[in-house]
């Protein structure tokens, strides 16, 4: 298979997408992943998302080439892509998003892998991470994100920031005037996930609160047990715009947190404030 992951000799992990290289075979199944994922999505995605997939045309059509994307994405918000093999080391990570580049995987799973792939495919980056970098208040928090990676890394406390990457920009749920939605890259790119975290009773849903996502564990290789809400991007900027620093130092303090325990004072929404109800 043409494109499948390769190694990278660059200090930065980059490779070239090139995108010639890929087969009629893996566009095909780009355009099973999309087409389903696009209407499982509709009122379930929140409208920056949807948004985003129409501002960068990102279509049916096949693998975006990512030289097109940054034209129109450089143009929105300043974000480009840079193609990698793979998951790269933390700091390289954190280095990119720092400046407003985003490390994109350009391989695409196997026809088995359809339902779910652990580490990030190009349907995952690109279908599920790139269209809110079109959006730019999440484009600042992604860099935010990006900045407060390299500094939680010097402070040792990457775990605590990891969390935060976790339940916001790959497991979020947001309030919306018509109920919740989805925001998080790693449900919009999985078809069980998309319905589960709105429809299911079985997770928890609860409101936004930075130390208590801090303190919350996560397992990667099932759904979530509990979803974290904002009320909005600027809300979730706002949020962390304060130096962490002394975040860290009273996580120190404070007991880690299974993925499904309920604390006493946490914002449960109830199911009335689901998908289909109004807010
Ligand atoms: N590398 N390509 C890639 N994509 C990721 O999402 C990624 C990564 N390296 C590190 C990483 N994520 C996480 O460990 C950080 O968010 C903590
Ligand atoms: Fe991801």
């Amino acid at each position: 298979m043409a494109s499948q992951a390769r190694t990278s000799d660059r200090p930065d992990y980059t490779i070239e997408q090139n995108w010639a290289a890929y087969t009629p075979e893996e566009h095909a199944l780009w355009r099973t992943l999309f087409e389903r994922q696009a209407k499982i999505l509709q009122g379930r995605a929140c409208d920056e998302f949807l948004g985003g997939i129409a501002a960068l045309a990102v279509t049916a059509d096949g693998i975006p080439d990512f030289r097109r994307l940054n034209d129109v994405l450089d143009r929105a918000t300043g974000w480009r892509i840079v193609a990698v093999p793979g998951l790269v080391p933390d700091d390289i990570f954190f280095a990119h998003l720092a400046a407003r580049r985003f490390p994109a995987t350009c391989f695409i799973r196997r026809p088995d892998q359809l339902d779910y792939i652990q580490e990030p495919d190009v349907f995952h980056d690109i279908f599920g991470h790139v269209p809110l970098l079109a959006n730019p208040i999440f484009g600042d928090y992604m860099q935010a994100y990006g900045q407060g990676g390299l500094k939680a890394l010097r402070l040792g406390a990457l775990k605590n920031l990891a969390r935060l990457y976790w339940y916001t920009v790959e497991f979020g749920l947001i309030r919306t005037g018509s109920g919740l939605r989805i925001y998080g890259s790693g449900i919009v790119s999985s078809k069980g996930e998309s319905v589960y975290c709105l429809d299911s009773p079985v997770p928890n849903r609860i409101g936004f609160d930075l130390l208590r996502i801090m303190r919350t564990n996560y397992r990667i290789d099932r759904f979530q047990e509990t979803y974290f809400v904002i009320d909005g991007f600027d809300a979730l900027f706002e949020a962390t715009r304060p130096d962490f620093t002394p975040y860290y130092s009273a996580l120190r303090h404070l007991p880690e947190l299974e993925p499904g325990a309920i604390l006493p004072d946490d914002r449960v929404l109830h199911r009335g404030q689901g998908a289909m109800a109004d807010a």
